[in-house]
């Protein structure tokens, strides 16, 4: 007897991501201030070094991001994304066997990427630029739709909710409707509740502890707390000093349901991923 079931394996542009199990998204910033001294093929073959030992590290995915999301970071042309971020997605789709995620909302970079062999749309405005949902919809990648109230330059000013958890859970089905309505089917989608993003302390750990709530709305889930303020803010520890609180929340996270994790620490991350499985695929 067999019985019907949603499929797991989400395809994703040349390559399927199997989301009965947990993967690790490693992170590659291509913003002008981690670009090597040695300007722009120097950090072209930095990008791909670090893209390459984090694949050697058990990454299934890379996020490729040209545009800095940082309060305060100067605003980039989509040409300008586009160029730091072109030519890297074309180099690791030649090179390595991973899926490319690329963190965009500019819609001329979903069309071109998709082009190049990105393998997964990223976009932390959740398709909300104008003719995002178009360009998104037609290159046919899945794509993730992140919970976000205003912009990065302005979201963490005096941020309320009278219901987090529903209010953000509202935000991200309405969010699939308008994708629905542009073609871009459920089956497309993976979802992310936006930690520190027009959130404060107290409303990412509300969310994080109430997460699996957002399970409901039947798509897989993506958690981005690596290295964030929320770790630092309940550690007190500089950036530099929260591997140990992003790994408490990776294990946390793969917990309550998360299917990718979206880490700088990737070795470190991929060991708690694999120890989680080996317990839970026991008898
Ligand atoms: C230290 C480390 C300080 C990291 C700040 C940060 C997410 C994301 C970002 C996320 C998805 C960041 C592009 C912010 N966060 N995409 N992107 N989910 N889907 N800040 O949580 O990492 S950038």
């Amino acid at each position: 007897m067999t019985s019907v079931q949603p499929s797991t394996r989400l395809p994703c542009g040349n390559r399927v991501l199997d989301l009965a199990h947990t993967h690790v998204m490693g992170i590659l910033n291509v913003t002008p201030d981690s670009f090597s001294d040695g300007g722009r093929f120097a950090a072209l073959d930095a990008a791909l070094r670090h893209a390459e030992l984090m694949v050697l590290a058990g990454a299934t995915l890379v996020d490729v991001g040209g545009e800095s999301t940082r309060p305060g970071a100067p605003i980039v042309s989509q040409q300008e994304e586009l160029d730091r971020v072109a030519p890297v997605v074309e180099r690791i789709s030649r090179e390595l066997d991973v899926i490319i995620s690329v963190d965009t909302s500019a819609p001329v970079v979903m069309t071109e990427v998709a082009r190049l062999g990105a393998g997964l749309i990223n976009d932390v405005r959740s398709l909300r630029r104008e003719g995002a949902l178009q360009a998104a919809a037609a290159t046919g990648l899945p794509v993730c739709l992140m919970h976000m109230l205003g912009e990065p330059g302005d979201m963490q000013n005096n941020p309320h909710y009278d219901d987090l958890v529903g209010e953000v859970s509202a935000f991200l089905a309405d969010r699939m409707q308008q994708c629905a309505a542009a073609g871009i089917a459920s089956d497309r989608i993976i979802l992310d509740p936006g930690f520190g993003f027009a959130k404060t302390l107290q409303h990412n750990l509300s969310l994080f502890k109430h997460m699996d709530a957002l399970l409901l709305l039947g798509r897989p889930l993506l958690v981005g707390v690596s290295r964030k303020s929320m770790i630092g803010q309940a550690l007190n520890r500089p950036v530099d000093e929260r591997l140990y609180g992003s790994l408490a929340l990776a294990a946390l996270a793969m917990n309550k349901g998360a299917r990718i994790l979206r880490v700088h620490d990737v070795a470190q991350t991929v060991d708690v991923v694999r120890m989680i499985a080996a317990v839970e695929s026991a008898d």
